[in-house]
């Protein structure tokens, strides 16, 4: 065993970090069956904990709490699987996750196609802790199990005409029955800058709470864009394209006057119909002020020097 039962521990020796860690191994034993269900892929949970054991803390992470996991898990936006926040829970086991492919494309001198095995190697894997702020004004915090999108981009190694990066959802009805009805034009898509997809907050997660990522939260393979509203994080990715001109993402076709090609978290933006100056986060009463960038301002503020993002919003 390599993390000690907390008696074993002397208490000069016990950091925020050991007990985020004992509490994590705590939580992995006791939900490792349930989760197996609600993610819908075979295999026990013990051999699943064992997949992503012992990951790396991130100094990237969050100190705050996470949210629990029946909340990440039940409280979910995900349109390919019902607009009802409980829908994507309900309807999670019509989606199919193996065998997956991810296809990287575009301008770049080393396009490749994946299988989504290759990601899932330990090694490459670390925990981050990050909020995640919804457009309609709620927040979680989420312990994603993922690795740097960077390392992906600099496999392909993008030509100097790349300059966004573009991301596409399965589009699938049999497996994803929202894409049945036309709430949005299918399949679903976001964009970011290229230097945005490049900066080492920006993961791919393939997991959460030391887990196999459930379907209801973009299985197998997910965007985490933590200083961007939550729809930038797009889920059930099968294609990465590098292109020169400013992708069009679905938001911005279903409502351009409403959703920007940037969708930084600012809190001095106001969507045209509410607020974006609080939010709720998800299991708790009272509202929070929003910050700006989501809170990682130190980090990303640098991308957009010069930008007037209320025009760039
Ligand atoms: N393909 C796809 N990705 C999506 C969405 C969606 O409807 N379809 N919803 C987005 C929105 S609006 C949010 S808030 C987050 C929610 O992620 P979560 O359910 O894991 O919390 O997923 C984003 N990614
Ligand atoms: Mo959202």
């Amino acid at each position: 065993m390599l993390i000690r039962p907390p008696a074993d521990i002397r208490s000069s020796e016990i950091t925020p970090q050991a007990l985020y860690r004992a509490r994590r191994d705590f939580l992995k034993a006791t939900l490792a069956g349930g989760l197996a269900l609600a993610a819908g892929i075979g295999g026990t949970g013990a051999a699943r904990a064992a997949t992503f054991a012992e990951l790396p803390a991130s100094p990237l992470s969050t100190e705050e709490p996470p949210n629990s996991l029946h909340d990440i898990t039940h409280y979910n936006n995900f349109y390919e699987l019902g607009t009802d926040k409980r829908d994507p829970a309900r309807f999670a086991a019509h989606l199919k996750t193996r065998p997956w492919s991810l296809a990287v494309e575009g301008e770049c001198e080393q396009p490749a196609v994946y299988a989504i095995e290759d990601f899932v190697r330990p090694h490459a894997l670390e925990e981050r802790i990050y909020r995640l702020r919804c457009v309609e004004g709620w927040s979680m915090v989420i312990p994603w199990v993922g690795f740097p999108l960077a390392e992906v981009i600099r496999q392909a190694r993008p030509t100097s005409r790349a300059k966004y990066v573009e991301f596409t959802t399965l589009h699938d009805p049999k497996m994803l029955p929202g894409q049945r009805v036309r709430v949005l034009d299918w399949p679903y898509v976001e964009g970011l800058r290229l230097d945005e997809a490049m900066h080492p907050l920006t993961i791919l997660a393939v997991g959460l709470y030391g887990e196999v990522l459930p379907n209801q939260n973009g299985a197998p393979l997910r965007l985490v864009v933590p200083w961007k509203y939550g729809f930038k994080s797009i889920k059930s990715i099968v294609r990465i394209r590098f292109i020169e001109e400013r992708p069009v993402s679905s938001w911005m076709k279903a409502a351009p006057r409403e959703y920007g090609f940037y969708s930084n978290v600012n809190p001095e933006v106001a969507h045209p119909r509410w607020s974006q100056a609080t939010e709720r986060r998800i299991g708790e009463f009272r509202k929070r002020d929003t910050l700006m960038f989501n809170g990682y301002g130190e980090q990303v503020a640098s991308l957009y020097a010069g930008m007037d993002l209320r025009k760039h919003f």
